[in-house]
């Protein structure tokens, strides 16, 4: 009994099926497998036919790819021929041609894409088509839309079919079209919609099939059409931001040139999804020691700032970051990324130089001399040039020989304004100072000081940039090197325990159109000749396509000094961009850490000092130097036994 109910007998019935294949239409004899019970009643007949047909109607013809989000890719269905789109398949009718006529099947009119003609039978659901969309931006979707246009290209209002649209991500059932008459290719009816709380991995794919059938009423069916499927990816979007994120991470980039693309950075929510009502400001700043660059601040749009013009004056820099910043957020920082140096050198030319010898364009007016005492001969203020050490000089003495304390004078000699300067990038004031003599009493004492003026408006205004203090016939050459860096911020004096010999100095200046200087300064013998030679100013041009190199600064070399006496620490500084700021580390000993030239004194033991120079663009540089003072040898008593 039992066995009896598990017998079975079966038979091979033949069937044809039509089947659209690679884009033509075939007629397929199938084998139709029954299985028949006992009473021969046909037995899982109906799964095993579903199964072949599966096999045959499923035929994958690649996918639509999605590559870039807020971008819509578009199926036209125009011109199809018969031939299923890429990334389209479909069931249930055969292709029929380009002209409309009243057979059931499938159409290609001239702009009318997919076309359907229902026959007197298509039952619910007998034709679809199905795209394949695959998403291969890289990361996850959370977001789709998706749009097509439905429209009526024969009118025949008996029925009503439409479009009834489905996919693997959920109900999209307001895509669904009813038919409308007065539609048309050209007049269509646009369905969209936008899915989204989804995830969507990084090459998976979903599909969207559109149904159709004879549609409801009687008589004969309209022909109705589908074109212009459009699917994208939308920005993931979510309510309230908690950190910043890099969607576009910086290039590479050549010094002067905007950075491209344009670095942009989303505030997002924990989910990873941009905060597309996000309206803040993003601070875009380079992290150390990143420098030529000037911090942003940019407003997001939908979420997302654009920094579209970042630029770096100064070159090479390598493995430099940016650390996105914005009120209320976690900040982010950028993947590296290095600025390359242009080929070209800066154009570096003399604008006016006067060295009292071949060169005198730089002119100058001698100004009236302050007496100074009274004891002592009564003589003249001297000014003029003279040749010391083989080399036309400007000097400032006195015309008798007197002695300390004695009556002398003081004069100040100014030199023409210079304008024209906001042509260049950078200008450079340099020039020499000597202090010379012979004989009893030459070089200039206490009290008999050197100094320096500049203005850079015209002689408005004033600022001291040095003063070289007279010390006990202090005398010195003119000198080439070291060249001390001045500062227009901080006065720079030389010295008060010692006479000084810095004779080369240069004071950096951008962004002036007009500079002049005057020197002052004061003796009381015709062997004392406080000088000055080589007053030139320099223009430096970083124009496209030419480097601007990070700064470098030289300490000098290390010092060795007398441990009762003080020592003066000069830096000089080149390729950079004023206004500098000095910090020596450590303070110990020091009178200033923040100035060029600090004055060391009270040590008792050996110091390495480290100066970081920071200019104005922000770029940095250091150097060292070694401080150590020397004792005189102990006398050490012995007691005889
Ligand atoms: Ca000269
Ligand atoms: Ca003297
Ligand atoms: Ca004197």
């Amino acid at each position: 009994m039992f066995l009896s109910k598990l017998f079975y007998s079966f038979r091979f019935q033949e069937m044809m099926l039509t089947k659209s294949f690679d884009g033509k239409d075939r007629n397929m004899h199938i084998p139709k497998l029954l299985f028949l019970g006992k009473n021969k009643v046909p037995f899982l007949t109906s799964y095993f036919f579903l199964i072949l047909c599966s096999l045959f109607t499923n035929k994958i013809e690649g996918q639509v790819t999605i590559s870039s989000v807020n971008t819509f890719v578009t199926t036209s269905w125009d011109g199809w021929n018969g031939t299923n789109p890429t990334g389209f398949t479909r069931t249930g009718a055969n292709y029929v041609g380009t002209t409309a006529n009243i057979t059931g099947g499938l159409y290609a009119i001239t702009s009318s894409g997919l076309g359907y003609q229902p026959s007197g039978t298509s039952p619910a659901g007998s034709m679809t088509t199905t795209g394949t969309f695959q998403n291969t931006t890289g990361a996850t979707q959370t977001s789709v839309t998706i749009e097509y246009e439905a429209f009526n290209i024969v009118n025949r209002t008996s029925r009503l079919p439409g479009w009834t649209v489905t996919s693997s991500l959920g109900s999209v059932s307001s895509l669904d079209w009813a038919y409308n008459a007065s539609s048309s290719n050209t007049s269509p009816d646009i369905r969209t919609i936008t899915l989204t709380g989804l995830s969507i991995a990084n090459n998976s794919t979903f599909t969207v099939t559109w149904a159709s059938d004879r549609g409801s009423g009687s008589g004969s069916s309209p022909l109705i059409g589908l074109r212009n499927v459009k699917v994208k990816f939308n920005t993931s979007s979510c309510t309230t931001p908690i950190m910043l994120t890099f969607q576009t991470q910086p290039s590479n980039v050549l010094q002067d040139a905007t950075m491209s693309p344009s670095v942009q950075v989303a505030a997002v929510c924990s989910g990873g999804a941009v905060a597309t009502a996000y309206t803040g400001n993003v601070t875009l700043t380079v992290n150390a020691p990143g420098c030529g660059y000037t911090s942003q601040t940019v407003a997001c749009v939908n979420g997302v700032a654009t920094f579209s013009s970042i630029v770096f004056t100064r070159s090479p820099q390598s493995n430099l970051t940016f650390t996105a910043t914005a009120s209320g957020l976690t900040s982010a920082t950028s993947t590296s990324f290095n600025v390359s140096a242009p080929a070209g050198a800066p154009i570096v030319s003399t604008i006016i130089e006067n060295n009292f010898d071949a060169t005198q364009t730089w002119a100058y007016s001698v100004g009236t001399p302050i007496a100074i005492g009274s004891s002592g001969s009564a003589g003249t203020d001297v000014v003029g040039i003279v040749t010391e050490a083989g080399t036309g000089v400007l000097r400032k003495s006195y015309s008798v020989d007197n002695g300390s304390g004695e009556q002398g004078s003081k004069n100040t000699v100014t030199f023409n304004n210079v304008t024209g300067l906001a042509s260049y990038s950078l200008v450079d004031f340099t020039f020499n100072v000597l202090s010379f003599g012979t004989g009893s009493g030459a070089g200039n004492d206490s009290g008999e000081d050197f100094q320096v003026d500049v203005s850079t408006d015209n002689g408005a205004s004033w600022t001291a940039i040095l003063i070289k203090k007279g010390y006990s016939n202090c005398t010195f050459a003119s000198a080439s090197t070291p060249q001390t860096t001045l500062s227009l911020s901080a006065l720079s004096t030389y010295t008060t325990g010692s006479c000084d010999s810095k004779s080369a100095f240069k004071l950096s200046l951008n962004g002036i159109s007009q500079f002049r200087f005057r020197f002052t300064a004061q003796n009381n013998r015709t062997n004392e000749n406080w000088a000055i030679d080589n007053a030139k100013l320099t223009g430096t041009s970083y124009g496209t396509g030419v480097a601007f190199n990070l700064p470098t600064v030289d300490v000098g070399s290390d010092i060795l000094f007398c441990s009762g006496n003080s020592t003066q620490l000069s830096a000089s500084v080149s390729s950079y961009q004023p206004s500098l700021t000095y910090a020596w580390t450590p303070s110990t000993g020091l009178s200033a850490v923040n100035i060029a030239n600090p004055t060391v004194s009270g040590l008792s033991t050996a110091q390495t000092y480290t100066l970081q120079i920071t200019d104005g663009n922000n770029c940095v540089s250091s150097d060292q130097i070694n401080v150590t003072p020397q004792f005189p040898p102990s006398i050490v008593l012995i007691s005889p036994p």
